[in-house]
């Protein structure tokens, strides 16, 4: 039995932000898609991620943006699966896998991948199960409707509280699954049925999700939260995104998940070093 600590909980106990990388194997992703479909690009683009400090990197095969098509399973395996292995057997670094689909969880889990990033929160079917019983970290994210439909007219009592009702309910159905507590990530889920000022709150005040005493993953790179505010295209977000960055981190993120991987792990040596010297 091996109980020293996995790639995933030695990031999770880091002082500062882990930053996840975001590899994108959509033809059709928003800000990047289409570019690393191909496995040695795919590989060269994690290559440089890890040069540069990234210490996850997020394969995606469904792209979520507002409007997006769905994806079939099998379509989504061929775009996941080929890459995770190649990865997993040329770098030694930590992987998620984004998806909602239980059969691409279960193959992910089979490769051994660190973490299920699940922007529909393991709600669809049989997706606790695929989980439930293996070691795998879960990031539990809160979206309010679908894709095609969310950024229609999102509607709340409380952003707040709404969002964190959400998360405590997750939270018991994981458990109930036989999910450990201590396996959870929560995020909540910036541009996913959001406006752009609800987006902005939860920015502001996403340390108030610490009392639910789990890690936070922050994910805003590139958005429309950005783009929309500044009047930036996707291609002219960075300075955006690693702002957003800056205050998640403030904020208390443990993981920032990110297209532009030097840029933000420079943000966070910025970060350390005002902590570090208050
Ligand atoms: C997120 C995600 C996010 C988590 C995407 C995009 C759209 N997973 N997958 N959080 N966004 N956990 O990158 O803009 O915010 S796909």
């Amino acid at each position: 039995m091996n109980n020293s600590p996995s790639l995933i909980e030695k990031i999770l106990t880091q002082a500062y932000p882990a930053v996840m990388g975001i590899l994108n194997v959509t033809p059709d992703s928003f800000s990047d898609g289409g570019q690393y479909t191909n496995i040695d690009n795919a590989l060269k683009q994690v290559e440089i991620m890890i040069a540069q400090g990234a210490q996850i990197i997020d394969v995606g095969g469904e792209s979520t943006r507002p409007g997006a098509k769905d994806v079939a399973v099998d379509d989504e395996l061929n775009r996941v699966i080929p890459i995770v292995e190649a990865i997993k057997a040329r770098f030694d670094i930590a992987i998620s896998v984004d998806t909602s689909k239980a059969q691409v969880m279960r193959e992910a889990i089979a490769l051994n991948v660190d973490i299920i990033n699940d922007v529909r929160a393991l709600q669809e079917d049989d997706c606790l199960n695929a989980v439930a019983k293996s070691n795998v970290h879960v990031c539990l994210m809160h979206m309010q409707g679908q894709p095609r439909t969310m950024q229609a007219n999102p509607q709340y009592t409380d952003l707040i509280n709404d969002i964190k009702e959400f998360f405590e309910a997750r939270i018991k159905a994981c458990e109930n699954q036989g999910i450990e507590r201590n396996k959870i990530i929560l995020d909540v889920g910036f541009g996913f049925g959001k406006t752009l000022e609800q987006n902005y709150k939860l920015l502001a005040n996403m340390s108030a999700f610490s009392t639910l005493n789990l890690p936070l993953l922050s994910g805003t790179s590139r958005k429309s939260m950005i783009g929309n505010l500044l009047n930036r295209d996707v291609t002219e977000r960075l300075a955006g995104s690693l702002s957003t960055a800056l205050v998640a981190a403030q904020q208390g993120a443990k993981i920032i998940r990110v297209h532009d991987v030097q840029q933000t792990v420079d943000i966070i040596n910025i970060f350390k070093a005002v902590t570090e010297n208050k």
